[in-house]
């Protein structure tokens, strides 16, 4: 029977960083499929909003306070979710930042923010995360990775930098931990209408270039990640590990 292959229903996901764009998108997504869904900020304000988003579309979103990038909090706050909502078995490690400067410029506190906030974290959250799902022996982890995984632009240096390591990273949990019967995956968006990319939208200049270097002549809307994040979440991908589906409507396709 694999009619209900998608299906999550009576799972419990956890997006970071989802109060906005892409991370939202997808906690939506996992919710419509049926998953309880719960979502991390650091910002209270904006944790609160995001709750009352969800609520005004009808779902009953759970808000956890934590930085990703800090490991006391992260620890308090796995523990009492887990201690709420119980077992988490969707991990989505969604939460980043970019900060675009030229690389013989970089100031260095940007620098580690960058990496600490991209890699790091999914370091972080994921080692606290994933006892549980060795406990009971299956979990899905998705880690958000980027076009900057695979190719780099003026700019983006330690943002390139930190999403080629989480590819890399999310192929080593693959390796470790699929003996558990948990899959780490991840996704790979290209430019997606998102606050991340608010600055390059505004840009005529970055917006034509764009248009005509990507094969689907357009920018990804974040809801159309949902298709990938609900695929890797649910059992319809229970053989699939360490890999990175990108969506980006064809840019690395091409050159
Ligand atoms: C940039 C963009 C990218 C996107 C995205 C691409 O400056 O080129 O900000 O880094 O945010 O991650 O996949």
């Amino acid at each position: 029977m694999t009619k209900n292959l998608f299906d999550l229903s009576g799972k419990i996901a956890l997006i970071t960083g989802a109060t906005q764009g892409i991370g939202f998108s997808i906690a939506k997504g996992l919710s419509d499929h049926g998953a309880t869904i719960a979502i991390s900020a650091r910002n209270p304000v904006k944790l609160e909003e995001a709750l009352g988003k969800f609520q005004r579309i009808g779902i009953e979103a759970y808000g956890y306070l934590f930085d990703v990038t800090d490991i006391e909090e992260i620890d308090i706050a796995i523990k009492a979710m887990e201690y709420e909502l119980g077992k988490i078995d969707i991990l989505v490690n969604n939460a980043g930042i970019i900060n675009r400067a030229a690389l013989e410029n970089y100031p260095e506190d940007d620098w580690n923010n960058v990496i600490n906030t991209n890699l790091n974290s999914v370091y972080k959250v994921s080692k606290h995360v994933v006892q549980g799902m060795i406990e009971h022996q299956s979990g899905k982890i998705i880690n958000i990775c980027s076009l900057m995984s695979e190719v780099a632009r003026n700019t983006t240096a330690a943002y390139t930098a930190a999403k080629g390591g989480v590819k890399m990273l999310t192929k080593a949990m693959a390796a470790e931990w699929a003996k558990h019967n948990i899959q780490v995956n991840g996704i790979g968006p290209g430019y997606f209408e998102t606050e991340l990319t608010n600055a390059l939208q505004k840009d005529e200049k970055f917006n034509s270039w764009l248009i005509e270097r990507t094969p689907a002549g357009r920018w990804g809307k974040p809801e159309e990640l949902i298709g990938a994040a609900v695929f890797l979440a649910s059992e319809a991908s229970n053989f699939v590990n360490g890999q990175i589906v990108y969506v980006d409507g064809g840019i690395l396709a091409t050159i």
